[in-house]
């Protein structure tokens, strides 16, 4: 194959742009955007392992530069792009206290508002194992042609518009979705593209494998100990036991699930009541795709994460998401 069949990002966003109602360029070249952001992020992660040569972050490089962590790297290119295209308004991002508003002289004539976590995963920026970048895009709920507000960003996950997420693994990949299905795109770096290697991904129904961080076992609710005991037992008529896979990225956790199917969970504990992971940065997201994939994402007590009317920016939520039936079977022990 000469490559002649390939779709890329660029290609396929403008194709689907009308499937999605009332959308017109503004929104595809947004996402574009998020594209571009995501060849420079991906390109910094690369490098990152040279950060021994180049200096390590907090200190002066051999060229007598600042040397900056990764994921204030990314954040900065994140924030770049999207100020550079002139679609979006303000963004807000784990990065930050609070939202940033894009300060561009066009800004406040934009309609849209990105939310972001610009390099999740970062316990694993160090030691070269997956980490990504979430985002998510929402229509502004103040008028056009005013400055944006935190007002805008404290909207239900059911009203987002797009999400997606980069992973850089052994390649790089964007996988999003704008409610019509999810697609995954691999980054070809010897044509610098994302080419649509995932079309349609579906999460199976019922999956092998749960991911938990079950070193915090002895803090967590009883139901959840109870299923972790009933993954680990053996029974041949369900396949078990499960295995056990918990990278500590969200990003790269969840990819592997919703390509093989499997449920991912960060639970409340008796120290974090309310989970360690950000409703508008993470989990919002990441449920958008996974039920646009076929799963199911909730708090473990009945609320569907996309449900939860936000009222911080960095709100916590736990959350158990992934493969349908093994989230149904979860929630009945919770
Ligand atoms: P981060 O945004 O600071 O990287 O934290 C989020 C990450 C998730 O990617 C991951 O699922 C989780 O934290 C791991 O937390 P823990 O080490 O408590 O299991
Ligand atoms: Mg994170």
């Amino acid at each position: 194959m000469l490559g002649f069949q390939v779709t890329t990002l660029g290609q396929f966003i403008i194709e689907r742009q009308s499937e999605i109602p009332g959308v017109k360029g503004e929104f595809s070249r947004l996402l574009r955007d998020i594209g571009i952001a995501a060849k420079i992020i991906s390109r910094e992660v690369n490098k990152a392992g040279l950060a021994e040569i180049l200096g390590e972050a907090g200190m002066e490089n051999v060229q007598g530069e600042d040397v900056k962590k990764l994921d204030v790297i990314a954040n900065q290119l994140m924030i770049d792009c999207l100020s550079r295209g002139g679609e979006c308004c303000a963004v807000a991002s784990e990065e930050e206290e609070d939202i940033i508003l894009i300060s561009t002289p066009q800004a406040n004539e934009a309609k849209y508002v990105v939310m972001m976590d610009p390099l999740d995963g970062s316990s694993n920026i160090d030691v070269n194992v997956s980490i990504g970048t979430i985002f998510s895009i929402f229509e502004r709920v103040t008028p056009v042609g005013t400055p944006a507000t935190k007002e805008d960003f404290m909207q239900a996950g059911n009203k987002c518009l797009a999400s997606g997420y980069m992973i850089y693994g052994s390649s790089t990949m964007l996988v999003y979705t704008t409610g019509k299905g999810v697609n995954g795109f691999t980054l070809d770096p010897s044509i610098g593209e994302f080419c649509l290697s995932h079309p349609n991904i579906r999460i199976p129904k019922m999956g092998k494998i749960y991911s938990v961080n079950e070193g915090n076992k002895a803090d967590f609710p009883e139901g959840l100990n109870t299923y972790i005991q009933w993954c680990q037992e053996i029974d041949k008529e369900t396949n078990r036991p499960y295995s056990s896979r918990y990278i500590g990225s969200m990003v790269a956790d969840l990819h592997r699930n919703l390509l093989k199917g499997g449920i991912f969970v960060y639970p409340q504990t008796t120290k974090k009541p309310d989970g360690k992971l950000r409703l508008l940065y993470e989990c919002n997201p990441m449920a958008f795709i996974v039920e646009q994939a076929g799963g199911r994402a909730t708090n473990g007590y009945g609320k569907r994460i996309l449900d939860i009317e936000p009222t911080e920016l960095h709100q916590r939520t736990p959350i158990i998401i992934g493969s349908e039936d093994m989230v149904k079977q979860l929630e009945q022990l919770m």
